[in-house]
């Protein structure tokens, strides 16, 4: 079975925290603060692995996770960050994370994509340190990493595709034109997944994939042919292969109509990419019938014609010049490195503004992505933190805000899910 589909939750590890200490010396009761910050949680990356085939090892997980960031400690200490986790795929796979719209495509070894990055670390309590405050007794927590959920789907890297009617002669032709040895045998569907093979000449390499046989109402579903059309995406040429004299007695004709209204149906740019059509078994056909069904269809479609046996190797070589000739010269080779996700779209919260909302009598909520990660950073429990929040609070402009939407010390505040008392002990404004 050939996995081209995966879904996987990724999450980035959690920033360590910042934690509270004082310096300890052999004739002084109590130093000044030093406690160290916590490190970055860990990032998840996609990598390209060239020895995967295909999707198959995300049956078995497909939840991950990295590793948190240390704590800080005593001392002035700084909490560790962990190596990032790396998630290996097939080249050519697509990852998309459906809700924000963000699109990777790793084609080549050595690119990667990082899609869950680590929480940063909170600060130690000697950041807190202050003329007023000189001995801090919070710290700030580490923000938790980024999650989400991602699709991944790979599309095969080949540069020209066989395509046509189950039993057309595809993997008979790929096994004369290529190493590859895909089954062949007289009944419909006998290739189950795509099957590579490669081109080879001396200056050139072309990478050609046999796709099992398409069907009508393939683009819609039917038979094998839809899940196996995204394949045929990337191709930058297709061979059609068309049986000369189909066992069935169906008409050759209805035949071509059949596969290439699919490959319409199916869009994505399949409809456009340059042909050449393959008049197959030519061996079962007497030769004049062959060269006149040749110039018939030239006549017919204005496209490169070749009529190939695999049995007897007939127009084989020739089928495979006009391949190399056809395929045009690749665009600049992808680069391995980081890649920057594309499509990515507007994400709210991120900035400095935020939004104040009276919910009921004496309650109140705030939201914004600078002040929620304030609260998220600090246990308001601590009443010298609270103290700290409510500063900050006031520099940011959210208590004016609060005010002007009615509030009065004392009532409650919700900000980022946490919901405490608000009793800011200086005059408000
Ligand atoms: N005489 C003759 N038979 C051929 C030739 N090419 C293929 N065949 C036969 O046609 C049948 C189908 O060939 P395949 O290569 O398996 O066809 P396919 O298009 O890959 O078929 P699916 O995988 O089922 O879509 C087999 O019995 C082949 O031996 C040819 O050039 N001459
Ligand atoms: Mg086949």
């Amino acid at each position: 079975m050939f996995h081209d589909r995966a879904k996987i939750y990724v999450r980035g590890g959690d920033g360590g925290n910042g934690v509270v200490s004082f310096r300890r010396e052999a004739h002084v009761p109590k130093g000044g603060p030093d406690g160290g910050d916590g490190g970055r949680g860990g990032d998840v990356a996609i990598v390209v692995d060239p020895s995967l085939r295909d999707l198959a090892s995300f049956r078995r997980g497909s939840h991950f996770k990295a590793a948190r960031g240390g704590h800080g400690q005593g001392a002035n200490k700084h909490g560790a960050t962990p190596e990032r986790l790396e998630v290996r795929v097939a080249p050519g796979t697509v990852v998309l994370d459906p809700e924000l719209g963000d699109r990777w495509d790793l084609l080549v070894p050595g690119q990667h994509a990082i899609v869950a990055r680590g929480g940063s670390g909170g600060r130690g309590n000697r950041h807190f340190a202050t003329a007023t405050r000189q001995a801090p007794r919070f710290a700030e927590k580490g923000l938790p990493g980024e999650e989400r959920w991602l699709t991944l789907e790979l599309k095969l890297l080949a540069d020209a595709g066989l395509v046509g009617l189950p039993n057309a002669g595809k993997s008979s032709l790929l096994a004369r034109l290529t190493r590859a040895r895909p089954k062949v045998a007289d009944y419909p569907f006998t290739t189950l997944e795509p099957v590579l093979g490669t081109l080879e000449r001396d200056d050139r390499q072309l990478v050609l994939a046999d796709i099992p046989g398409l069907i009508e109402g393939a683009s819609a579903g039917a038979g094998l042919g839809h899940e196996f059309l995204a394949h045929v995406e990337r191709c930058r040429l297709l061979v059609h292969v068309l049986d000369l004299a189909p066992l069935d007695g169906s008409d050759p004709a209805a035949n071509y109509a059949t596969v290439e209204v699919e490959l319409r149906e199916h869009g994505h740019g399949l409809a456009d990419l340059p042909r050449i059509l393959c008049l197959s078994k030519s061996d079962l056909v007497p030769p004049g019938e062959v060269a006149a069904a040749v110039s018939d269809w030239e006549q017919r479609l204005e496209l490169p014609v070749f009529a190939t046996s695999a049995a007897t190797g007939a127009g084989v070589p020739e089928l495979r010049d006009a391949i190399f000739e056809r395929v045009p010269e690749e665009e600049a080779a992808p680069q391995a490195g980081e890649q920057p996700a594309t499509h990515r779209v507007y994400r709210p919260g991120v900035g400095d503004s935020f939004r104040v909302e009276r919910v009921g009598p004496g309650a109140f909520r705030v939201e914004g992505g600078r002040i929620d990660r304030l609260v998220a950073r600090h246990d308001v429990d601590n009443s010298e933190a609270l103290r700290y929040v409510e500063e900050r609070l006031r520099a940011l402009g959210v208590i004016r805000a609060l005010q002007a939407a009615g509030f009065n010390p004392g009532d409650d505040v919700e900000i980022a899910g946490i919901v405490f008392e608000l009793d800011p002990g200086a005059p408000l404004g």
